[in-house]
């Protein structure tokens, strides 16, 4: 931490913590969600995979460079069955009021990769610092197309490190016009919603296409924190909820938090959600982690790793109790980790990326690493060389559950609870579990040893335990 501006940053996030501490602790939070999304056939999902990817951010189409060979390899070597898969409104709707059906031709294309190898898709509206045209030059910020961003001539300085480039002022001002701030652009929230509903017309009758991320990591502007999660947020959430539902009553709908402080384990104050759908609601909480040291450049270790230890608990926390207020009453929602990651040679990498996948299994919370691209952050070199990553990420997990309520998973194998008979799957690595399993709780239907997938049946309240 050499730059001063990361010493401002880190200052401001102690006045912060301080006042999300004592806005903290006036509530408790439940242990976990025993609550997770369903796919098509009622059965409880847990989310293991990867954001893919952010090469869409910057490639012209708006599509990830990736292959369904890609596909092919991280299914095979880190038995994965979910995507955060990276989608647009620039791409969605590059010319005001126009839908580029042929985008969601290319996107359609893609989930059926995923279709044909038995994944479930989130569809996540990406964005970072507002849009390309921030810059002349277009390339810091990603999501909203360019005729949909007014920076109104103020400057955007560009400097070393890009979540700074939220503060310029010609980035607030197109945030400020987006939430309609500056009562000029009331027709942007529109469009948003209405590009959200071309989304949902196109994958309404996809089974495969099982949640819709409403907004990446959304900040306010001049509005921050309770003025912004209670305020045009959460007006912004019911509305792209309602427009979806006129077109797709059954795929979930996940809401973020804003990302300046949840992110780095400080609580959200976004309002709940109204699902007008016939049925219980399709409502889920989809926040991302990443604590502040480790932003700033630091590993899991020193000083640094009592520090992360305790954001990550916090953060836990204050997730639950934001599930807690959506689900009104009715308990917590799901809740899917849509985005943790980390440059994984900086030390202590595994050890943080057990403790995130330890406390998210436990909290009842499937994960989505970003990303699923090349690099120190990834499990792939671009040479296709496998990194670290790939085998801290092969870890047992119950995969598709009926009646699922909680989960542990350890190398030796998982164990979880169900309130009602069906049919689990549960993914084993390969190359760990050479043998069939031992089982208790359930019948075995299926041992495949080469794909590592055992189907079990559940007769009903049980904990079912398989074990190498
Ligand atoms: O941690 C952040 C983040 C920090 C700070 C801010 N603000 C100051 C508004 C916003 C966001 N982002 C982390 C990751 N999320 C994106 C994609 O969603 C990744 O590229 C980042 O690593």
């Amino acid at each position: 931490m050499r730059n001063p501006s990361r010493w401002a940053l880190a200052g401001a996030l102690v006045l912060l913590i301080a006042g999300g501490a004592v806005a903290a602790s006036l509530r408790v939070a439940p242990e976990a969600s025993t609550r997770f999304i369903q796919d098509a056939d009622g059965r409880s999902i847990v989310a293991h995979g990867f954001n893919t990817a952010s090469s869409a951010k910057s490639t012209p189409d708006g599509l990830p460079l990736f292959t369904e060979d890609d596909l092919a390899r991280e299914q095979t070597d880190m038995g994965t069955d979910f995507v955060r898969f990276l989608i647009s409104w620039r791409a969605v709707e590059p010319e005001k009021g126009v839908i580029d059906q042929g985008y969601l031709d290319a996107v359609e294309e893609r989930v059926q990769w995923y279709a044909d190898r038995g994944y479930d898709v989130m569809l996540d509206m990406h964005q970072d610092l507002w849009g390309s045209a921030i810059t002349p030059g277009g390339d810091w910020g990603n999501g909203a197309p360019a005729w949909a961003t007014f920076t109104d001539g103020l400057p955007v300085n560009t400097g070393d490190m890009w979540e700074l480039v939220y503060l310029e002022p010609g980035t607030i001002r197109a945030f400020d016009h987006f939430w309609n701030t500056t009562g000029e652009h009331p027709e942007l929230a529109e469009h948003y919603a209405d590009a959200w509903r071309a989304v949902a017309e196109r994958f309404a009758g996809n089974d495969t296409v099982v949640a819709y991320d409403l907004m990446n990591e959304p900040y306010g502007g001049t509005l921050q924190g309770v003025a912004f999660e209670s305020g045009p947020l959460t007006t912004l959430y019911q509305r792209a909820t309602d427009a979806i539902r006129e077109a797709d009553p059954d795929t979930w709908v996940c809401v973020e938090p804003q990302a300046f402080g949840f992110n780095w384990g400080l609580p959200s104050a976004l309002g709940p959600i109204d699902d007008p759908r016939d049925g219980d609601p399709r409502v889920a909480f989809c926040p991302h982690l990443y604590p502040l040291p480790m932003d700033l450049g630091d590993g899991f270790a020193g000083d640094t790793r009592g520090l992360v230890q305790g954001t990550v608990a916090q953060w836990r926390s204050n997730v639950l109790r934001t599930a807690e207020m959506l689900g009104q009453g009715e308990g917590a929602v799901p809740v899917i980790l849509g985005e943790f990651g980390l440059d994984t040679t900086r030390e202590g990498a595994e050890q943080y990326v057990k403790l995130v996948y330890e406390t998210a299994d436990a909290a009842g919370m499937g994960v989505v690493y970003w990303s699923r691209d090349d690099g120190s952050w990834g499990p792939y070199e671009s040479d296709g060389t496998a990194r670290n990553l790939v085998s801290w990420l092969n870890r047992p997990y119950p995969r598709e559950v009926d009646g699922l309520v909680s989960w542990t998973s350890s190398d030796d194998g998982v164990t979880f609870e169900v309130r009602k008979s069906g049919a689990a799957t549960v993914y084993l690595p390969p190359a760990a579990f050479t043998a069939q399993p031992a089982v208790s709780g359930a019948e075995v239907a299926s041992w495949d040893a080469a794909s590592g997938i055992l189907t079990l049946d559940v007769a009903g309240d049980e904990t079912v335990t398989v074990a190498r």
